[in-house]
């Protein structure tokens, strides 16, 4: 028995070279498919290994015989004059019954048994090598079927069918970090129209995923507006007030700012609230003031503002509270928009909780929108996963972004924001080299 094993571009390929080798008697062991380097380190290809076997023993007389110019025998068959005779006592049954002095049956004739064999075995290995291609077809398109599926629930308009898989995906990934659905379409094109020019391959459209992605965040981070830290500069009083709906960690955040200039910038600070409205919230400003050592005042009136203004000139920081109320009561807000309106010189930064729901954000950033905020700032980043309702009130309110709350943590739980932080907020997982 001669085994040998060869290897050929396709399955049919791979048979050919089988029977020219070893003979149409040969018979196929076993077939595989695998993957090598393809030529010049070009990629990868795959390849059809075939082991066959042929029993020389058959394959003997008949090359002896057609040496000596015999009729050829069909293949496979072994001379009936080699085959012993069979001795009476051994006989099988159904020969026994012959009767005594007939002529042998004669020698059955294999050849086309063997051939439909070996057909059936490289039917059998090309299906498989089908199935195999299969598979893989049917793993591909199970990906983009619950892709799809995922950007269906999301409520996906068929327009971000247009885009190439890569940066479905990654409209995908911005739909569920929250961005709303026009803006993540909005944000694919661009990167997808930016790309196949830069590649002058506008045809295809195809793009590289790890080259998207990191296209994709530059695009976002590009965007998004961020203002320098309030500025303190000797002999300059800056203003500051902190404007926002309930409980969104205005008090807290302005803590953390008055810390921050007081012990790490050695500034000097003072503290102003308008935030008459509750005791407690007097209270709680009054326990910061005294723990950071720092004056504070309540004022009801722009004169009073005005007064303590005046009075604070030598502070290099003067950081005023407000009540926080619902963006529904237009008689607070009114009141506050007049003390504003008075007072130019005050930077004003809209707070908002990157908990609350994005059509909230929207609701209550045009509701702040006659105060006229010069910065919007998120808090409680620490308390969310979706980050994405901070780009779309970007888009929409077009602030610059002051400060990020982190945590509850005074002061340390407050950073200047950045466009290439919010951006790894917004579009996760990209790996950029420095
Ligand atoms: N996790 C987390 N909690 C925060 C953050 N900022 C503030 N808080 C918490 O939010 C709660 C409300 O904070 P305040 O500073 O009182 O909020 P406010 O906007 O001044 O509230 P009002 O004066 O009632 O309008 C407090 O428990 C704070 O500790 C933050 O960035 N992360
Ligand atoms: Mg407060």
């Amino acid at each position: 028995m001669r085994v040998k094993t060869f290897e050929a571009a396709s399955m049919q390929e791979a048979l050919d070279i089988v029977k020219k080798e070893m003979g149409e008697e040969a018979f196929i062991l076993s077939t595989r498919t695998r993957r090598r380097p393809a030529a010049l380190g070009l990629g990868e290809e795959t390849v059809i290994e075939v082991t066959a076997a042929v029993d020389e023993a058959a394959q003997a007389p008949v090359a002896r015989e057609q040496a000596v110019g015999a009729p050829p025998l069909t293949y496979g068959l072994r001379p009936p004059l080699e085959t012993p005779a069979p001795k009476p006592a051994a006989r099988p049954a159904r020969e026994a019954s012959r009767p005594q002095g007939a002529p042998p049956p004669p020698p059955v004739d294999l050849q086309p048994l063997r051939r439909e064999l070996l057909e059936i075995k490289g039917a059998v290995a090309a299906l498989k090598d089908n199935d195999s291609r299969n598979a893989s077809i049917l793993e591909e398109l199970d990906h983009l079927k619950s892709m799809l599926n995922r950007l269906q629930r999301q409520g996906m308009p068929p327009a971000q069918l247009q885009l190439p898989p890569s940066l479905l995906d990654l409209y995908g990934d911005l739909a569920a970090n929250d961005v709303e659905p026009m803006i993540a379409l909005r944000l694919c094109e661009y990167a997808q129209r930016a790309l196949t020019e830069q590649d002058g391959d506008t045809a295809s459209g195809n793009v590289d995923p790890e080259r998207a992605r990191l296209f994709l965040r530059r695009v976002i981070a590009d965007f998004i507006p961020v203002a320098p830290p309030i500025q303190l500069d000797p002999g300059k009083m800056r203003v500051a007030a902190l404007v926002g709906p309930t409980g969104v960690g205005k008090t807290t955040t302005l803590a953390k700012l008055a810390a921050y200039a007081q012990l790490k910038l050695k500034q000097k600070v003072a503290l102003l609230t308008l935030d008459t409205y509750r005791l407690a919230a007097v209270d709680q400003l009054q326990q910061y003031a005294q723990i950071l050592q720092v004056p504070m005042h309540v004022a009801l009136t722009v004169e009073d503002l005005r007064s303590a203004f005046r009075f604070y000139q030598d502070r290099a920081l003067v950081l005023i509270d407000t009540p926080g109320h619902s963006p529904k009561d237009t008689e607070v807000l009114g009141q506050l928009r007049n003390l504003l309106d008075e007072l130019p010189e005050v930077e004003t930064h809209l707070v908002l909780s990157a908990t609350t729901k994005p059509r909230d954000l929207s609701e209550i950033a045009a509701r702040y929108e006659p105060l006229r905020p010069t910065r919007l700032l998120f808090t409680k980043l620490d308390e969310t996963s979706t980050y994405g309702p901070i780009l779309s009130t970007l888009v929409r309110v077009k602030r610059p972004l002051s400060y990020l709350g982190t945590g509850q943590e005074v002061p340390e739980a407050l950073e200047l924001a950045t466009s290439r932080r919010v951006a790894d907020l917004i579009l996760p997982g990209v790996k950029e080299v420095q």
